[in-house]
């Protein structure tokens, strides 16, 4: 059975996973993709043999063709979009953040309950991540001892010129709440954003340190700085009783040259996390054949939002901001 996938949005993201779809995920095809602007979707089109245009995002998901739905779209049409996706039972990979806001999450996981079954797959491609993966499974086997601290980095060359002091959070930190949770296995009970001088690069509060206070007092230290100018850099640590994790940064060659030694960073997250979209997409297609959610359910899709809605309270206000989570429904226990 091959899975018939409708993509909606052809921009930076919604074309790379059609391109990831038709060229290198096994048993999918892209058959349908829409966006609103008529030059970019022909471009995504083309890509992918034989998809059809739409023009409207509703009438490609309601379309025969299309057995599952891929949201690559603006952030803020996000939940109404999954809905539409619930509605007519179809299952649904939408790209972070699940929504723009953590109540409009609670709707979606809402409908789920009534399906009683999961269709939703937040786009949390990072716990695809070898790296990611080997730290979690060094940690769960227990040799380094209990965690205690985990520190981040997080930095992009540089932002749009659409970009607020907000998405640092909204669009950037979600990656690092989302990975904390899925790496320590805790929940984050308290959010503080601290803001350091910023650069003179650009007109937003950039960077901006975030601190996660975890469930037994673990503590995640997250410095995103998104006009960082070098590259895309994304590093971790994770301190241990007994030891350390860190990830190494993926690249093939070292080169030496000139008494010095250096190796290049990616251009952007497409390049760093190629790996982990793979195989987010292959699990998502896998999945659907075997009728097994994978992934970040709607209740993950939902907390990291949740948890960023704290972030920007604590940006607004300075001060530290608890994070009260709806109870958790049985259908993702
Ligand atoms: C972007 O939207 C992403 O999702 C990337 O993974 C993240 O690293 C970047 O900061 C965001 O702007």
């Amino acid at each position: 059975m091959i899975i018939k996938v409708g993509v909606i949005g052809a921009g930076v993201m919604g074309a790379e996973h059609a391109r990831l779809l038709s060229s290198v995920v096994s048993d999918a095809e892209v058959t349908a993709v829409s966006d609103p602007d008529a030059k970019r979707l022909a471009e995504v089109v083309e890509t992918c043999g034989t998809a059809r245009a739409f023009a409207d995002p509703l009438e490609l998901i309601r379309d025969k063709s299309v057995d599952a739905v891929l949201i690559a779209s603006p952030d803020q049409t996000h939940a109404a979009l999954v809905l539409a996706c619930l509605e007519i039972e179809k299952p649904v990979l939408c790209e972070k953040p699940l929504a723009a806001t953590a109540e409009e999450c609670l709707r979606v996981i809402a409908r789920e309950e009534v399906l009683k079954r999961r269709l939703v797959t937040a786009g949390y491609m990072r716990r695809f991540d070898p790296g990611y993966l080997e730290m979690k499974r060094r940690l769960d086997e227990g040799d380094l001892g209990a965690a205690l601290v985990m520190h981040c980095i997080h930095r992009n060359v540089a932002s749009s010129p659409f970009a607020t002091a907000a998405m640092l959070i909204s669009g950037s930190a979600v990656h690092e709440i989302d990975i904390a949770r899925f790496v320590l296995a805790r929940e984050v009970q308290r959010v503080t954003v601290v803001t350091p001088r910023k650069t003179s690069l650009a007109a937003i509060q950039d960077p901006q340190i975030i601190f996660l206070e975890m469930e037994d007092r673990v503590v995640v230290e997250a410095e995103i700085f998104v006009n960082a100018q070098y590259g895309y850099d994304v590093r971790a640590e994770l301190v241990c009783e007994k030891g350390t994790i860190t990830l190494t940064p993926p690249h093939d060659v070292t080169v030496a040259q000139a008494a010095g030694e250096s190796f290049s960073f990616p251009g952007d997250w497409r390049a760093r996390f190629a790996h982990a979209y793979r195989a987010e997409l292959q699990a998502w297609v896998d999945g659907l054949r075997g009728n097994a959610p994978s992934g970040a359910s709607a209740w993950d899709g939902y907390v990291a939002t949740a948890v960023a809605d704290a972030g920007l309270k604590s940006l607004a206000t300075g001060q530290p901001q608890a994070v009260n989570l709806a109870p958790r429904p049985g259908l993702y226990a």
